[in-house]
């Protein structure tokens, strides 16, 4: 069930109700008329982008608002695969740092109940990068460029191959299986739990709610 609410600060946003509780979205992906460019500046993934209604980032400055005080927050995660199958992950510690601290991330605590493999553990601690804000661990290249231009806490390494992470949430929206590698497109590494596949996504939400 989807909910449109407005914050104290004014911010519209939307809620997704699972299970008789009322998350707040900050990334909605999926197949639509004309697809949201994730392809974005600092300043963009700063202070948000897209429609509430349809693909958007909620906002770096937003995230860091509703997590980074003294309240907890948990993160849901729902993927789906081109082949229609969705999955979803929990994580039971999800901040975001002020932007004085590069929006730097905390993820921690992944569910074992999760169907979705834990695919952000890699990018626990990490600096958000975009095209033009480049804080990934890679002096010669930006990560964000490599992966096809979303904004994201990427960070360099080997991960079954040279790559910024295990996931691309932000990534252009591929719904074909042919002609794109994987890592450059929205995706997900371990989709399957313990399975070290990039898989495309065809949708994939990301939302918190306070412990
Ligand atoms: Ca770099």
């Amino acid at each position: 069930m989807k909910v449109f609410v407005s914050s104290p600060a004014g911010v519209r946003v939307y809620c997704e109700v699972h299970e008789g509780q009322s998350w707040t979205v900050f990334l909605a992906r999926h197949h639509q008329s004309t697809q949201e460019n994730f392809t974005r500046s600092w300043q963009d993934y700063k202070k948000g982008f897209g429609d509430p209604e349809g693909e958007h980032w909620l906002g770096n400055e937003n995230l860091h608002t509703l997590t980074g005080g003294e309240t907890r927050y948990r993160l849901r995660v729902e993927a789906t695969n081109l082949q229609g199958e969705q999955r979803y992950g929990e994580w039971r510690v999800f901040r975001v740092a002020p932007e004085d601290n590069r929006y730097r991330l905390t993820v921690e605590q992944y569910s074992s109940s999760s169907t979705l493999g834990d695919g952000l553990n890699y990018h626990n601690g990490q600096s958000f990068t975009t095209v033009d804000r480049d804080h990934d661990t890679n002096p010669s290249i930006n990560c964000a460029v490599h992966h096809g231009g979303g904004g994201w806490w990427w960070r360099w390494g080997w991960r079954w191959g040279w790559v910024c992470g295990d996931v691309n949430p932000t990534g252009p929206l591929h719904l074909s299986d042919l002609h794109q590698d994987p890592w450059e497109v929205m995706s997900w590494v371990s989709f399957t739990p313990g399975d070290g596949r990039w898989v495309k996504l065809s949708s994939l939400t990301m939302m918190v709610i306070k412990s």
